[in-house]
């Protein structure tokens, strides 16, 4: 509607422009320099392949010491027990340091081996319980380990298998997508007669205490689990178990929000990624299992201040500047963000609340996340639950650095299986509650199909 009502005057202009450059101009997104810093006060201006592996700017001296402590088991590689140093992988693990599945503390790229050590593996259980989550696949838990040490046997071997999807722009152009559909064969012992499976790569790592400072009473106003506002956007939290606080809390990370804390996510990698027991998941995740409980290590590997250190590390790595934002085709580009409901999800700016880490506190983000499930329509649906998330369901993924995902690990493999290669892959992917925002990408000219993509990755 406002586009309708321009003085005269100005309309008068609009037209002499058209006709000798016949088309009007485009509107353009507000200019906006705070928008430039994506997280907050301790933005990072670092734009090269380190760009996502600098400490958040504000950290007094002692809050640095310990982020390098984390720094270093982050990137430390794990060997087989008994030996002096980053011992304890295994008995069955997916891959041997943090840093080999978050790269740079970015993305991981699909493997072209699913059988070796890469930042890809496959969730599995047999059903779902609401409050206490996925309900382990007798003798397999609720992670599959492809990799084991010597001697033992992994549990299983991971395979895909592609089916082509053509999308077709209205001005013609055709993008032909490949649907992954993954299998499990040569397991250790037989099967379970059912289990559902879901397929998790690698994501970044930064922002993320930005995030847990995020106030729940904020995540929740974005919350419509009926689409009362007719939108067609829902947004809906997940509600997850915290084993170390044993209580529900809201999920915050995760591709389905199906964890709490950063803390609870490190310290469920380091037990199911790497097969070190550590003080939240005391056991390894081979317990009960013929191949590989030995019992012996259970509880020692990673000590209480060892976790502490990756939890902050992974809680204080900052957030790149955007890039370009004068730009006319970047400043288009956001204004469609919007235009095209990709904002509805994609929340631009938020406050993050206060706590401990002073840094964290009271900033002004734009992590272009609601942090809610969507249900993004059957072609990315994994059918499978995760307490409260259905098969259908995905967290907004935070976009923030993700123009820098060529420069800091060299490839595009976007979504929660990387299978989209490229930004417009991406979208093309989005179905469901995103389905409208697709369908406009879809109808746009090439011009500003170009326009959009020049914003995304100006983040
Ligand atoms: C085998 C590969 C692998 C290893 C090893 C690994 N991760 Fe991850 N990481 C993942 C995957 C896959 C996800 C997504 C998991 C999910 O959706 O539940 C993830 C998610 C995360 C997240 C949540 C990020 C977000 O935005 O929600 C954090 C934090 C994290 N990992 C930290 C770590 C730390 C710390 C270590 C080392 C102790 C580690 N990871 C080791 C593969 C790995
Ligand atoms: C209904 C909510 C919703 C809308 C609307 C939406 N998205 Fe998303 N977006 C998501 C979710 C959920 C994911 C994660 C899906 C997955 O990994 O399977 C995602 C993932 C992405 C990713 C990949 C992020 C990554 O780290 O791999 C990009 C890029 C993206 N969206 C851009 C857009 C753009 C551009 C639009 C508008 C055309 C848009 N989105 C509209 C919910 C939405
Ligand atoms: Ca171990
Ligand atoms: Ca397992
Ligand atoms: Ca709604």
């Amino acid at each position: 509607m406002e586009r309708l009502i321009y003085p005269l005057s100005a309309l008068a202009l609009l037209f002499s422009v058209s006709c000798s450059e016949d088309t009007p101009e485009p509107p353009l997104a507000d200019y906006n320099i705070s928008n430039y810093y994506s997280g907050g006060e301790g933005t990072i201006f670092l734009q090269s392949s380190h760009a996502f592996s600098q400490p958040i700017g504000g950290l007094s001296k002692q809050e640095e010491d310990v982020h390098t402590d984390g720094d270093a088991l982050f990137d430390a590689i794990f060997v087989t027990a008994g030996n002096k140093v980053n011992s304890g992988i295994g008995p069955l693990y997916n891959n041997n340091s943090c840093n080999a599945c978050h790269p740079n503390d970015g993305r991981a790229i699909f493997p072209k081996d699913l059988n070796t050590t890469t930042g890809f593996f496959l969730r599995i259980s047999s059903g779902n319980d609401p409050i206490m989550g996925p309900i382990d696949a007798k003798g397999f838990g609720g992670q599959l380990q492809q990799m084991a040490v010597p001697g033992l046997k992994p549990e299983v071997k991971f395979r895909v298998q592609y089916s082509p999807r053509v999308e077709t722009f209205a001005d013609g152009t055709k993008v032909v997508l490949q649907k992954p559909t993954y299998s499990v064969y040569d397991p250790y012992i037989p099967l379970p007669a059912s289990y559902e499976l879901s397929p998790r790569l690698a994501m970044p790592v930064i922002g993320l205490g930005l995030l847990e400072y995020i106030p729940e009473s904020e995540i929740l106003s974005y919350a419509d689990p009926s689409d009362k506002n007719g939108d067609e956007i829902s947004g809906r939290p997940n509600y997850v178990w915290n084993a170390e606080h044993k209580r529900t809390e809201l999920g915050r990370f995760g591709w389905k929000a199906n964890t709490s804390t950063v803390r609870e996510q490190t310290a469920g990698a380091m037990a199911n990624d790497m097969g070190l027991s550590n003080p939240i998941f005391p056991v390894e995740p081979c317990r009960n299992q013929s191949n590989g409980d030995d019992g012996k290590y259970n509880g020692i590997e990673i000590s209480p201040s060892q976790l502490d250190a990756v939890e902050f590390y992974c809680q204080t790595l900052g957030v790149p500047a955007r890039r370009n934002i004068k730009d006319n085709g970047v400043r288009r580009g956001e204004y469609l963000f919007t235009e095209l409901g990709c904002a509805l999800c994609h929340i631009p700016t938020m406050k993050t609340g206060s706590g401990k880490i002073k840094a964290l506190s009271n900033q002004t983000i734009h992590a272009y996340t609601d942090m809610l499930l969507h249900d993004m329509g059957d072609g990315l649906a994994d059918n499978r639950s995760d307490f409260l998330a259905t098969g259908n369901e995905w967290k907004t993924r935070p976009l923030w650095g993700i123009g820098l995902t060529v420069t800091v690990n060299n490839h595009e493999n976007y979504l929660h299986d990387g299978r989209a290669k490229t930004l417009e892959e991406a979208i093309l992917w989005h179905g469901g509650e995103a389905r409208t925002a697709k369908d406009k990408y879809k109808a746009l000219s090439k011009t500003d199909r170009n326009n959009l993509i020049k914003f995304l990755r100006s983040l």
